[in-house]
């Protein structure tokens, strides 16, 4: 039966903050901080068995090889001789956020009914650029099955794209034809739109979508230049239901307007900037939230970071959405403070996959026993601190290097190694 699994990437033994990526305000401001790599993975872990306890179907995908020996190869360098800013670049555990690694398009949207993957090639950041064969080489074992999958390479530079954060699907329910809308942005302001049109319409076409039920849409200029690198710090989808910021896209009322054309039955909540504003959303990711349906009672619920709690304005505007009529019933706060001080919220660590479950390989789906193991896991392995001084340490990479294998040991997954 087809339903929607998550799949959060495990985060990483080398997660530290570098400041790599300009446009990313938290990441920006917390350039240099010392990081805490076990305390991340096991709050990603922590993340994952709230989803489970709310019924959800969950999956993970791993951490990369770091240092990428092989990217730097390719620059003529390697660890020992590359500078700091080059080796900060092929270091980053910046594959935690799974909502970056593909654009998905579920079987009952496309053409030839198999759910289409592309792997995103994410090279407007260089830290980010040389995720992708990583993370095609697990999607193709992942879904691996021909009848039910079709995974594609990535759109070619330098059209950039940033896979399914910026990328949503309304649909009556997930196992019915959708609309799906990628949402692009457009340069000229004073950081990098890192989604490009050219892309959006490429894997729209590479996904054989049917163009009566695929729309374009731009992301504001305002909500770039507030801090919102991908469309998903600013708006999420599920179900027939937009949860989005008023200021998210260039043209929101044509945007509703082909939404509910075309979906009939489509419910956009839209918070005013009037109550939260820009630098609100922003700060507190309140719309970078898991926007899920409940098996229980087919209600739904948002699984948001802590930070939204912590915001007056924003805590008392959901307060108010959950107490009223609307489709969101329930409000889950989750804590993954380490993500979200590089930028990453709970919707940035998932990659969302409608399919029947038998069709994916087990190995990379997981339960309350399995996530158990991976939790002791990384309690053993990771490394408790990382002072951006340590990056240059040749001992870190060979304890990151053992860590990850013990990883892929314990998942049976060593073909990855
Ligand atoms: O690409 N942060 C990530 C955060 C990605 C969030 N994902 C979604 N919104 N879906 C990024 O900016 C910071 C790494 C550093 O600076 O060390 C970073 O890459």
């Amino acid at each position: 039966m087809l339903q929607e699994i998550n799949f959060d990437g495990i985060v990483g033994p080398t997660h530290n903050f570098a400041g790599l990526s300009l446009g990313n305000l938290a990441a920006t401001r917390n350039a240099g901080s010392p990081a805490f790599p076990r305390e991340a993975a096991l709050q990603g872990v922590a993340k994952m068995r709230a989803c489970l306890a709310l019924g959800l179907t969950q999956g993970v995908l791993l951490p990369h090889d770091r240092p990428d020996g092989a990217w730097l190869t390719s620059l003529g360098t390697d660890p020992e001789a590359a500078d700091a800013g080059l080796l900060a670049n092929a270091l980053s555990a910046s594959p935690m956020w799974a909502a970056n690694a593909a654009t998905v398009s579920p079987a009952p949207d496309t053409a030839d009914h198999r759910c289409h993957l592309t792997v995103a090639n994410l090279v407007t950041m260089p830290h980010r650029s040389h995720e992708w064969p990583g993370t095609l080489a697990q999607l193709r074992l992942a879904f691996a099955d021909p009848a039910a999958f079709a995974v594609h390479g990535p759109v070619p530079a330098p059209f950039g794209d940033e896979g399914a954060a910026n990328h949503m699907r309304l649909a009556p329910a997930h196992d019915a034809p959708g609309v799906e809308v990628f949402v692009y942005g457009e340069g000229g302001g004073p950081f990098p739109a890192r989604q490009h049109r050219e892309a959006s319409a490429a894997v729209a076409r590479l996904h054989r979508l049917d163009p009566a039920r695929t729309i374009l849409a731009q992301q504001s200029v305002e909500a770039i230049a507030a801090g919102a690198f991908h469309n998903d710090v600013v708006a999420v989808a599920n179900g027939p239901v937009l949860f989005t910021h008023e200021q998210a896209f260039a043209e929101p009322q044509g945007l509703y307007a082909q939404l509910r054309a075309r979906l009939p039955g489509a419910e956009v909540v839209e918070v005013p900037a009037s109550a939260v504003s820009l630098a609100d959303a922003i700060g507190s990711y309140l719309f970078n939230a898991q926007l899920v349906t409940l098996p229980s009672d087919g209600g739904m619920a948002l699984v948001l970071p802590t930070e939204a709690r912590d915001n007056q304005r924003v805590w008392q505007w959901l307060e108010g959405m959950v107490a009223g009529n609307g489709p969101i019933r329930q409000l889950v706060p989750v804590e993954v403070r380490q993500s979200m001080a590089n930028g990453g919220g709970p919707a940035c660590l998932r990659l969302r996959v409608v399919a029947d479950p038998a069709t994916v390989d087990p190995r990379f789906m997981v339960d309350a026993a399995k996530l158990d193991a991976i939790g002791e896991m990384i309690e053993r392995h990771w490394p408790a601190r990382i002072e951006p001084g340590d990056l240059t340490i040749p001992a870190l990479w060979a304890e990151a290097r053992a860590a990850r294998l013990a990883l892929l040991e314990l998942l049976g997954l060593t073909e990855l190694a």
